[in-house]
């Protein structure tokens, strides 16, 4: 059954020039993109996005580091999505990712590891809310699903 996943180029790559290699790693996948746009996220949307995270240690930082520079943001579509999004990342850590996922390739920080992603269908839904408006998700005829 096709699920969606909420994914977002984090600061930094849209300066690194790595957007389209990024993208071009799901694409290549097969997953179909239904949502994309460049923003500025506030500290508002910040606290909601990391709500999990208050109190720990590490929340000042993550909020000053997504409210930093522009994101790209992004909704998924495919069978199994958030499973096949989060194998393609790779691990939270840098050194824990495996050579050929994205942060497995990318990033050598935690705190920088380049993308988020929806952990589990609950959030994806969640995620997709907080940063999109349903007329922005638009689910295109994908006429390749069949070779898929
Ligand atoms: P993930 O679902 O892989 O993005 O990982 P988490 O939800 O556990 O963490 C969210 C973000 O918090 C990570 F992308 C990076 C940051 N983080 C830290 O900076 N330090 C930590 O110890 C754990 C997470």
């Amino acid at each position: 059954m096709e699920t969606r996943c909420f994914s977002m180029l984090k600061p930094g790559v849209l300066n690194r020039r790595i957007v389209g290699e990024v993208i071009n790693r799901l694409e290549r996948k097969g997953l179909k993109l239904v949502g994309l746009k460049m923003m500025n996220i506030s500290e508002e949307l910040a606290g909601k996005h990391y709500a999990e995270h208050e109190g720990k240690p590490f929340f000042g930082d993550l909020v000053s580091y997504i409210t930093s520079a522009p994101v790209v943001a992004m909704v998924w579509q495919g069978d199994d999505c958030v499973t096949l999004v989060r194998k393609l990342c790779g691990a939270t850590k840098p050194s824990e990712a495996a050579p050929g996922t994205i942060r497995g390739d990318f990033c050598l920080h935690t705190q920088f590891n380049v993308i988020h992603a929806s952990d589990s269908d609950a959030s994806a839904e969640r995620e997709i809310n907080l940063f999109f408006k349903p007329e922005e998700i638009i689910d295109w005829k994908d006429n390749t699903q069949s070779y898929l």
